[in-house]
């Protein structure tokens, strides 16, 4: 049998979105989204889906984008169909769709799977309930030998693609400032980049992402033109300690007066070398004293 799942009359969900009836009206009658279903005597019944929608439009225009384009978008991800899995999670449901599509190298599948993914909440919510864990299910089956090289190739460009587009649809605009992001020198795993980067639009900073193994001179050439308010760096494998004062130390000198962090899971041995040179350690908390440090000072 096929449940059919819950439905909302208009005044529910103008209370559960924050937005209000005549606005989901007009959002109706001029751009055809969301388009819930009529009872006999003609009231609106709008399912989980519809709400979900709701939400990714307002989302949107809250990030500055107009209704009609932000419409535009979420017609293109709707996904008519909940996520192939028993799990009544939405986060955990489309986590099962990708991994699944993943394992049975399905691509059209798992485009499809990301793209729910986009309509499941803020960037941040959508990295830290999906694409994040994600990754880190991906990269272990690859670690375990249980994926292959192209299914992990295949993925990793996949998330990063919709990573990005996710954080094109949130850039602040105006923006109050950016923020250099980039990995040590060394590093390969540029995913935990993208974490930082929907944190930072949080904060209405756009974030600048130079992505895997970026030298001390690429970030030196990149705060001379861009001014950015902090270099973020991030460190996931361990670092010789010879290596990582070499870094550290034109890590500092490239930066200058701005302000730097560095984060990830090898950050901790670099502490007293790191902050010696004037830089930080830690995760986003420290990252939100440092910009809110670092906008006093502009002011
Ligand atoms: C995905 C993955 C890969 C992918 C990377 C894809 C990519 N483009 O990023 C692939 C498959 C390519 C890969 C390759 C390798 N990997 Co790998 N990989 C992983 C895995 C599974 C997940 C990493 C990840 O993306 N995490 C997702 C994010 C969300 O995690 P995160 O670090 O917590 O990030 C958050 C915070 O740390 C913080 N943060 C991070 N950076 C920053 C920066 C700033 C400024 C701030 C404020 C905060 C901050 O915010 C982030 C968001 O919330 C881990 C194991 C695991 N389960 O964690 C192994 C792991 C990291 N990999 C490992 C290794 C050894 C490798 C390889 C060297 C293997 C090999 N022999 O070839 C290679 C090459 C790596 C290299 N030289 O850089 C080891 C590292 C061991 C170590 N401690 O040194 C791990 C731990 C696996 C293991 N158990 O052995 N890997």
């Amino acid at each position: 049998m096929q449940t059919r799942g819950t439905r909302y009359r208009i005044q529910a969900v103008a209370e559960m979105t924050g937005v209000p009836a005549p606005t989901l009206r007009a959002w109706e009658r001029r751009y055809g989204v969301p388009s819930p279903e009529r009872t006999a005597s003609s009231y609106r019944l709008y399912s989980e889906t519809d709400i979900r929608i709701i939400r990714k439009l307002r989302e949107l225009c809250d990030n500055g984008m107009s209704p009609a384009e932000a419409a535009k978008i979420v017609q293109r991800v709707a996904a008519p169909e909940p996520a192939p899995s028993g799990a009544l999670d939405p986060y955990e449901a489309t986590r099962d769709a990708i991994l699944s599509a993943v394992k049975r190298f399905r691509t059209e599948e798992l485009e499809r799977a990301m793209q729910r993914a986009m309509l499941l909440g803020s960037g941040h919510t959508i990295y830290t309930n999906v694409l994040g864990p994600v990754m880190k299910s991906i990269g272990d089956l690859w670690h375990a030998g249980e994926l292959s090289v192209a299914q992990e190739h295949m993925t990793t460009e996949l998330l990063g693609r919709t990573a990005r587009d996710i954080l094109r649809l949130l850039q602040p605009t105006p923006p109050e400032g950016q923020a250099v992001l980039a990995c040590f020198a060394d590093e390969q795993h540029a995913f935990p980049l993208f974490g930082v980067a929907f944190q930072t639009t949080q904060w209405r900073i756009n974030p600048v992402i130079l992505g895997a193994c970026t030298p001390p001179a690429a970030i030196r050439h990149a705060v001379e033109e861009l001014h950015p308010i902090f270099v973020g760096l991030s460190a996931t494998v361990e670092i010789q300690p010879h290596r990582a004062r070499e870094l550290i130390e034109a890590y500092a000198d490239a930066c200058g007066d701005t302000r730097w962090i560095i984060g990830g899971a090898a950050v901790e041995p670099l502490r007293e070398l790191v902050e010696r040179c004037g830089g930080r350690v830690g995760g986003l908390s420290e990252l939100k004293s440092l910009v809110t440090e670092a906008r006093r000072a502009r002011l």
